[in-house]
C-alpha cells in the first residue's frame, strides 16, 4: 500500500499535469481560484485579464449566469441518460441549433467530449464513408506540417508537431503531410491573409495526390488557421483551392475548427469567413464555452445518408462514446449558443478585428519582435529566441504577464492571444499595453 500519510491537502505531486513543465510549476505554482467575465482571480487574490479565453474556449467570457444556471438545472433534472439506443430531447435540440449556425449543407451532428475525440470521429467517418460507398481503397489521410489535431493516435498521425509525435512509435499508417502555410523570414507583419503563396502550396497537394493516386485517399484535414503552432494564417485563396482540388479527386475535406469555430474569426465558423464549405467540421471548446467537456463533428447529408442503408434494426455506424450528447453538456451547449446569439458574439469578432489588428501591430519595433500575425480575434507576436535557449524568452513574458495581470499563451517563442469575444476596446488596450511594457523589459 502506498504511504498515504505523506499526502497533505496542499501536496502538488499526485497530479501529473498536462502539457506542463511539472517540476518548474510545482516549485512556483500559478493557481486560479475564480473567474468572472474577462478576468480570473488568482490564489493570492489578484485579477488577471484573460487574453486567451482560457485555452481558446471561453468565447462568451467566464461564469455567464445563463450557462451556470443551465448546468445546475440540468444536473438536478436529469444527470445522465444512456447515449446508445436511448435519447433525450436536449441532444436533438442542440444538434438542430448547431445545424442552424453551420455552413449550409452540414446537416448532421455527432457528439464527442473533446477536440481530440472529434478529430478521431471525423477521420474514422471519412474512411468508413468511402467504404460504405463501395470505395474501400480510399484509406489514406492527408494532414499538414505544424497542424494540431489533438493528442490521440489519429490526431497526432495527421498532425504535424514533432514533439507530439516522436515519442509514440509508428502512429497510423497511410498518412502523408502537406507543407504548412507559414513562410518564416518572409511576409512578416502581414495584416490578415497575405496575397502570395497559395499556388505553390497547393501544387504540393497535387504532387501528393499523384504520388499515392487519388483513388487511395480518403480525406484531407486542416485547421483553417493553425492555432496551437503559433497562429499561421493561410495565403489568400488557399482554402478555396484546397476545396477545388479535393472535390476534383473525390477526397473529403475536413476543417478542424476546434479553435476557429464559434466566432473566433468574426463569423460563426472559419468556413464562413473563407467562403469554403468542407465535408466535415470538427469542433469543441467554444461549443460549451469551455465549461462542460463536449465536442462535435458536423457532416453533410451526403455523408450521413451513405450510412443509412441495410436493415433498419442494425446499428449504422459502430462508433460513439458513453458521454456522446451527455444531458448536462447538451444543456450547456444550448445555453451557450443562446448567449452567443443574444449578444451577437459569433460576429462580434468582425467588428473588433480592425481595432485588435491595429493594437497588435503597434507592438512592431519593440525589442525581440520578429513577426506579428492576426485574423479575427486571434493574434500572435513572434519573438527572436534567446540563442541556445529556445522558448525561454516567450515563457518569461508569460510568467511576467501572469504576475502583472494578463494571461497570454506561448508556443515556442510565439505569444498567442485569443481573448473572449466580449472583450472591450479598453481591455484590448490594457492587454496589448501591458504586453508591450513586458516586451520592453525582457532580457
Ligand atoms: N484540434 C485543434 C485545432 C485544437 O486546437 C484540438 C484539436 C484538441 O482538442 P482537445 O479538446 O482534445 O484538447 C485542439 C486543441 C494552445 C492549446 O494553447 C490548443 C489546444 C489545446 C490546448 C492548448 O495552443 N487545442
Amino acid at each position: 500500500m502506498s504511504d498515504r500519510r505523506n499526502v497533505t491537502p496542499n501536496d502538488l505531486s499526485a497530479f501529473w499535469m498536462p502539457f506542463t513543465a511539472n517540476r518548474q510549476f510545482k516549485k512556483a505554482p500559478r493557481m486560479f481560484v475564480g473567474a468572472k467575465d474577462m478576468h480570473y482571480t488568482t490564489s493570492d487574490g489578484r485579477q488577471v485579464l484573460d487574453g486567451t479565453a482560457g485555452l481558446w474556449c471561453v468565447n462568451a467570457g467566464h461564469c455567464r449566469p445563463r450557462i451556470v444556471e443551465a448546468i445546475a438545472t440540468q444536473a438536478a433534472e436529469m444527470d445522465y441518460a444512456p447515449a446508445f439506443q436511448m435519447g433525450h430531447p436536449k441532444a436533438f435540440e442542440l444538434a438542430n441549433a448547431l445545424v442552424q449556425i453551420a455552413p449550409e449543407g452540414l446537416n448532421h451532428v455527432m457528439y464527442t467530449n473533446s477536440g481530440s475525440e472529434s478529430v478521431e470521429t471525423a477521420l474514422k467517418t471519412a474512411i468508413a464513408y468511402h467504404r460504405v460507398k463501395g470505395d474501400g481503397a480510399r484509406f489514406r489521410l492527408i494532414g499538414r506540417e505544424r497542424g494540431y489535431h489533438g493528442v490521440n493516435f489519429g490526431g497526432i498521425s495527421v498532425g504535424g508537431i514533432v514533439t507530439n509525435r516522436k515519442m509514440f512509435g509508428t502512429l497510423l499508417t497511410g498518412v502523408d503531410h502537406m507543407s504548412h502555410t507559414h513562410t518564416p523570414g518572409k511576409n512578416q507583419f502581414t495584416r490578415g491573409e497575405r496575397e502570395e503563396g497559395a499556388t505553390d502550396l497547393l501544387a504540393e497537394l497535387e504532387r501528393i495526390v499523384t504520388l499515392h493516386d487519388a483513388s487511395t485517399i480518403a480525406a484531407v484535414i486542416v485547421e483553417p488557421v493553425a492555432g496551437s503552432t503559433g497562429v499561421l494564417i493561410p495565403p489568400k485563396g488557399y482554402l478555396k483551392k484546397l476545396r477545388e482540388i479535393t472535390k476534383k479527386h473525390g477526397i473529403l475535406l475536413i476543417f478542424d475548427e476546434v479553435i476557429t469555430g464559434f466566432g473566433r474569426v468574426g463569423t460563426p465558423f472559419a468556413a464562413d469567413y473563407f467562403g469554403v464549405t468542407p465535408d466535415m467540421i470538427v469542433c469543441a471548446k467554444g461549443l460549451t464555452n469551455g465549461t462542460i467537456p463536449m465536442g462535435a463533428v458536423l457532416v453533410t447529408s451526403e455523408i450521413h445518408d451513405a450510412f443509412m442503408q441495410g436493415p433498419e434494426h442494425m446499428i449504422e455506424f459502430f462508433h460513439g462514446y458513453t458521454y456522446s450528447g451527455n444531458p448536462i453538456a447538451a444543456a450547456t451547449g444550448l445555453a451557450t449558443l443562446e448567449v452567443y446569439k443574444e449578444e451577437g458574439l459569433l460576429t462580434r469578432g468582425a467588428e473588433l478585428a480592425p481595432y485588435w489588428e491595429d493594437a497588435l501591430h503597434s507592438l512592431k519595433g519593440l525589442p525581440h519582435v520578429i513577426d506579428i500575425r492576426n485574423l479575427g480575434l486571434i493574434g500572435a507576436v513572434e519573438l527572436e529566441p534567446i540563442a541556445g535557449s529556445p522558448t525561454k524568452r516567450a515563457f518569461s513574458a508569460f510568467v511576467q504577464g501572469y504576475e502583472e495581470g494578463i494571461l497570454i499563451r506561448t508556443t515556442g517563442d510565439i505569444i498567442a492571444m485569443s481573448p473572449p469575444l466580449i472583450i472591450s476596446k479598453a481591455q484590448i488596450d490594457e492587454l496589448i499595453g501591458k504586453l508591450g511594457s513586458i516586451l520592453k523589459s525582457l532580457e
